[in-house]
Formats: C-alpha cells, structure tokens, sequence
C-alpha cells in the first residue's frame, strides 16, 4: 500500500503541474489506516492512522482515487477516509468531538465500492445543504461486513442530522433503514446505540 501510495502522489502532481485543473470549493484530505499488520503491544487506538494526500482539484481527486482509494482493492481490515482538510478522524477533534454519524452496512464489495465513491463525489461537489456540519467519510473494509460512516458535527441538533441523512440515502441509493450514533455514546460502550434512523 506504501508503494502504490508514493507512486499516485507522484502521478497526482504530475497531473496538477501539466493540466488545467478544476479547483473544489474546499480542501480535502484522504487518511488510511491499514489495521492488518500486527499492532504493537499497547499501541493505542489511531497508531496506524496516516494522513496521506490533500488536495483541492478534481483532477487530483480522479488520480488519487483510481490509484490508491479504492476499498474493493483491499481485503484485510482496513478503514479509507476522506475528511475536511484541519479535521482529524478522529473523535478527539474538536469539530468531530459533539458529533455523530450515519452508518449504512454491507456485505457486499461492490456495494461498499459505489457508497464510497458517491460520497466522494457528493462532498468534494459540495452536495449537501448542511456542507458545514459535516465532518468526512470513512470506508470500513471488514471481514465480516463492510461499512460506510459519514461522521458529522453537532450530534444534538436532531433536525440537522435528520436532513443529512435523507440527503446521503438517495446519494447512496439505500432504501433500508440507517442509524445515527453519537460518538459521545461510541466513547462509553463497544455496541452502536442508535440515536436517530432514517
Ligand atoms: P470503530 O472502528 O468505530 O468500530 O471503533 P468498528 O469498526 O465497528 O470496530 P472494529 O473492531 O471492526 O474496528 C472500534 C474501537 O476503536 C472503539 O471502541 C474505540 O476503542 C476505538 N476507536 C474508534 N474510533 C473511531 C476512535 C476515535 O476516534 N478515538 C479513540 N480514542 N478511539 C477510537
């Protein structure tokens, strides 16, 4: 993953020094965290999470997610992030530190493939009316059954959320049921105790 990241970033600056390029309203940051090599005794949680790439042009969005973003590339546990630029994903921050997020599962790759990339699309193409709540995305690779969380900002404001999470379902194309966690509630206990559905 190491290689195939250094080499899409040469190409990604190749391709912002050649081109035209189409900046996006803001910035925004792809992390990576590759949870299938062996975590050091007492390592804490986050250890394996890197920041890899910021960019502000779709050109240098195509380049990075044809080259390196893609989940269905991977098998082993590992979570992909797209995330404002200045925001960690990490419950810690202080943007994500009130927040929450909505949660769609599945168990299928190629589902797990299309969620992520309409996401994608949706937040760097500023999609969402409430475009200042929301935090970023993560892709969950798992084993057992894949996920996709859109992590957003103020976990009270019901209304808000509710919004957010009608507007993703159609982006996504999901009709089933989503949930809405805190992160608040996350910190306390293992299981996600869900807040809101939509
Ligand atoms: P998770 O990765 O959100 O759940 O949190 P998942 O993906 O269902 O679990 P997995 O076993 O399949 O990875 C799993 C655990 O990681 C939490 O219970 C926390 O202990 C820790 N953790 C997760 N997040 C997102 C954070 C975080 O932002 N900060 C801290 N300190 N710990 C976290």
């Amino acid at each position: 993953m190491a290689e195939a990241t250094a080499e899409s970033v040469g190409a990604a600056a190749t391709v912002s020094e050649t081109k035209q390029n189409h900046r996006l309203e803001r910035k925004w940051t792809f992390w990576f965290d590759n949870q299938s090599k062996p975590k050091q005794q007492g390592a804490a949680w986050g250890s394996s999470l890197k920041k890899v790439y910021t960019f502000d042009t779709v050109e240098e969005f195509w380049c990075l997610y044809d080259q390196v973003f893609k989940p269905s590339k991977f098998t082993a546990n590992a979570d992909f992030h797209l995330f404002k630029t200045g925001v960690e994903p990490k419950w810690e921050d202080p943007e994500c530190a009130n927040g929450g997020k909505w949660t769609v599962t599945s168990s299928r790759k190629a589902n797990l493939e299309n969620m992520w990339l309409e996401t994608l699309m949706a937040l760097i193409g500023e999609q969402f009316d409430e475009g200042d709540e929301i935090c970023g995305v993560v892709a969950s690779v798992r084993q057992r059954q894949d996920k996709v969380s859109l992590w957003t900002k103020t976990a009270t404001n019901e209304a808000t959320q509710m919004s957010i999470g009608r507007k993703w379902k159609e982006i996504i194309d999901v009709t089933d049921k989503i949930s809405y966690s805190f992160h608040d509630d996350s910190k306390k206990e293992r299981s996600m105790k869900s807040r809101y559905s939509v």
